[in-house]
């Protein structure tokens, strides 16, 4: 281990074109990380604090890089982490800002493993399982605060559960985008892409979920795998909290009717995974949907040797519901509120709070998926957590170079290790 010498941060771009934190960790032995904060849209009441990236710089440089600079050791990430928590102070980042703190925290990780000569999967703890890869998630048609006059739902997404292998599932969710432009352009919907990649047409959730059916099936034919469906509703953004309704377009549903509405599409479309399908502070009816979908058997059965158990109930899974913190997961535990936690390093700030919610859920029987933001940046650590900590899933996108820069690593991991 070795220790660090210099913290740099500074403000780069994110693919929205908004700045954001990157930081540097450089170590006496030479070893060098660098890592930049993602950003969300549609972020959970409950997540970390992002401070405003010029403001957590500044933060962080008075607060944190002096009690890291000469102190931490980089290949000791849990020492980092707590030393990012009390230059804080606060249970949620407000001082230094979770964008600094998460820079800092997964800079500190790629260069401890720098240090080591690893691959960052490694230095965080995990071997390259073959088979059980993480299957990727991904979004091919997308609207809510992704993108104006799309779809309600946020995100239509494709999961390749029968994919022998990451690349064969990789392919696979670009090659369901591919198909659904051809249908929209047969139907002369013109179409641009949201925040993710995904298409971002001014059509009904009917008609996107039509689409994205005829895509899979006849994708599915082509690539010989099931490819499941799956969909991130990030329903606390239609909630209206006074009037205890979701808001559609068309139409409102109370809670009852929301949970009647998403267990048919369920039933409908085979659903593999269905995200923040109700209000985030409304634990109570996610653990009713849970009851009535989370432990059925899926119909569908995978064909290809890389089919995996875990694909084989409908995942329903917290997003703003849990923000990645394991308070909130325990309490979601206690009362079976899901069977899934989506993890993203940035709404709880460490990477190893990140840890900490993964082997929580783990203990327990959830499913964890590993997740980007809205506003993303080249950097590929997620890749890496999700293989070193045995994800089933990781959702990043389908296309796009700041998506692509995941899954390509994901490809290039799978490469090395086997
Ligand atoms: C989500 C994410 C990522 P955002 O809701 O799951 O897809 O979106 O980063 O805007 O919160
Ligand atoms: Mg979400």
């Amino acid at each position: 281990m070795t220790l660090v010498t210099d913290v740099r941060l500074r403000r780069v771009l994110d693919s929205r074109g908004n700045p954001t934190v990157e930081a540097d960790v450089l170590t006496e032995s030479g070893g060098f990380g660098r890592a930049v904060a993602p950003s969300g849209a549609s972020t959970g009441e409950f997540e970390a604090v992002e401070r405003p990236p010029s403001e957590a710089i500044a933060a962080a440089r008075e607060h944190a890089v002096p009690r890291l600079v000469g102190e931490a050791y980089a290949g000791n990430q849990r020492e980092v982490d707590a030393i990012l928590h009390a230059a804080d102070g606060t249970d949620d980042f407000s001082k230094i800002g979770a964008n600094s703190a998460v820079a800092v925290s997964m800079a500190a990780a790629k260069a401890g493993a720098d240090v080591l000569g690893a691959p960052l999967y490694q230095h965080l703890g995990g071997a390259f399982r073959g088979e059980n890869f993480p299957i990727p998630l991904g979004n091919v048609v997308g609207g809510g605060e992704h993108a104006a006059d799309a779809t309600d739902i946020q995100e239509f997404l494709v999961a390749p559960v029968g994919a022998p292998n990451v690349a064969d599932a990789v392919f696979a969710n670009a090659a369901v985008h591919g198909e659904v432009s051809e249908l929209l352009e047969e139907r002369d919907v013109p179409s641009g892409k949201g925040d993710e990649g995904a298409w971002a047409p001014s059509i009904d959730d009917a008609e996107a979920f039509e689409i994205v059916a005829e895509a899979i099936e006849t994708v599915e034919a082509d690539v010989g795998f099931e490819i499941g469906f799956g969909l991130d509703v990030a329903a606390a953004e239609m909630y209206d909290a006074q009037a205890g309704v979701y808001e559609y377009s068309d139409r409102t549903r109370d809670t009852g009717e929301q949970i009647e509405y998403i267990a048919s599409l369920v039933t409908e479309y085979d659903l593999v995974y269905v995200e923040d399908p109700l209000d985030e502070n409304d634990y109570e009816a996610f653990a009713d949907l849970t009851d009535r979908v989370g432990s059925v058997a899926r119909s569908a059965t995978g064909t290809a040797s890389g089919q995996r158990q875990r694909a084989d109930r409908t995942l329903i899974c917290g997003d703003d519901l849990f923000v990645t913190n394991t308070d909130r997961l325990a309490d979601g535990i206690e009362v079976g509120a899901a069977n899934s936690i989506l993890i993203k390093p940035n709404q709880i700030g460490t990477l190893t709070d990140a840890f900490d919610a993964i082997e929580l859920a783990t203990e327990n029987g959830y499913d964890s998926v590993v997740s980007h933001r809205s506003g993303e940046t080249e950097d590929t650590t997620i890749a890496h957590l999700a293989v070193a900590t045995d994800a089933p899933f990781i959702k990043t996108g389908a296309v796009g170079g700041e998506r692509t820069a995941k899954l390509n690593e994901l490809i290039r991991i799978a490469d090395d290790a086997t």
